[in-house]
């Protein structure tokens, strides 16, 4: 376990990048904001599965550069990139051969967003790991019908079996294979139908694909920070724990990673300017640097691939900030 985590131990700083059909949209539904983080829109403004999938039949973000974000990213110091493959949306940011929902089937963009990105960050020399949603609000056996209020189906536990080993498992199959990720952080456990023993059975399913791969605790009924860590014990599934928006207080001897946002969502959103200041972003780094866990700061691109122009400087600023102080 631990030559396996060495890398991401002392690795410190990481990006998240939330991505996908929702940066169309960017917040708003019908002229108004959407409350909420942006990558929710389809469910918080409870829009109907076909008119969602407008927004995804509009993706094409021409500024989109893989190479670019990674040296952004590097030069903040930052030595790994967590990517959404897909969101609770179900869009798919590479050409799955599960679905056509997918960025190059079903977009005018036509490219493969994650082979971009997996070759960019080879090239560069920082690690390249996957975001990837249990929940789908797209797919109809993992209650597409319901996300929005509608009638329940019968069966619903088969079906979202069906939906885990005929679907999801593929897709993660196919993920490892063509893209080689260092990590796969699962979200979107919450899911009634979806079960502890699932969990423990998708864990165990990824590591037999990529022996080395890091594996975070949501992949289990684990959401809340360091839920679902039980080093030691054959119940155990998840290498870290994911406190979210949050900086655990240096006491736990389990390694953890603090996922956290520059302003209030993780999907891009026009409406949300509550951006942390560069100085805050820095300081949080260091407190969890010191506390001994690592930190996984988000940026959410826009529709056309641009990374806010907020994020920019806080990104610049940090890597700055990091050359003079050292290695944090
Ligand atoms: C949560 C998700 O629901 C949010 O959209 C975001 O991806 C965050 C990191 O995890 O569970």
């Amino acid at each position: 376990f631990d030559e396996r985590m060495a890398w991401w131990r002392e690795a410190r700083f990481g990006m998240f990048v939330h991505w996908g059909a929702y940066a169309v949209p960017a917040g708003r539904y019908e002229g108004k904001e959407v409350k909420s983080a942006g990558e929710w829109i389809m469910r918080n403004a409870g829009i109907p599965v076909e008119v969602y999938e407008g927004y995804a039949r509009e993706f094409n973000p021409a500024a989109f550069d893989a190479d670019e974000w990674v040296s952004r990213m590097k030069d903040a110091g930052m030595k790994y990139m967590v990517f959404t493959s897909k969101h609770h949306d179900g869009f798919c940011l590479w050409d799955s051969g599960l679905t056509d929902y997918d960025v190059v089937d079903f977009s005018p963009y036509g490219k493969d967003i994650l082979r971009a990105l997996a070759d960019a960050c080879k090239a560069q020399g920082v690690k390249f790991g996957l975001y990837h949603s249990i929940i789908d609000w797209h797919h109809p056996d993992a209650h597409a019908d319901t996300y929005a209020g509608g009638e329940a189906s019968e069966n619903n536990e088969r079906r979202f079996a069906d939906y885990l080993e005929n679907y999801l498992k593929p897709q993660l199959k196919e993920l490892v294979e063509k893209y080689d990720p260092a990590i796969l952080w699962f979200d979107g456990e919450w899911e009634e139908e979806f079960t502890h023993e699932q969990g423990l059975d998708l864990y165990q399913y990824v590591r037999r694909l990529k022996p080395d791969i890091i594996i975070n605790n949501r992949v289990d009924k684990g959401r809340q920070g360091m839920q679902g860590m039980n080093k030691g014990d054959s119940d155990y599934a998840g290498d870290f724990g994911t406190p979210e928006q949050e900086i655990l207080d240096g006491t736990s001897d389990l390694d953890w990673e603090s996922c956290m946002t520059m302003n209030d969502t993780w999907g891009y959103k026009t409406d949300d300017n509550n951006w942390k200041s560069p100085a805050v972003l820095v300081r949080n780094l260091v407190d969890a640097a010191a506390k001994g866990g690592n930190y996984l700061l988000n940026i959410g691109p826009d529709a056309e691939g641009r990374i806010p122009e907020a994020s920019v400087k806080s990104l610049d600023a940090i890597g700055a900030w990091i050359k003079v102080n050292g290695e944090a």
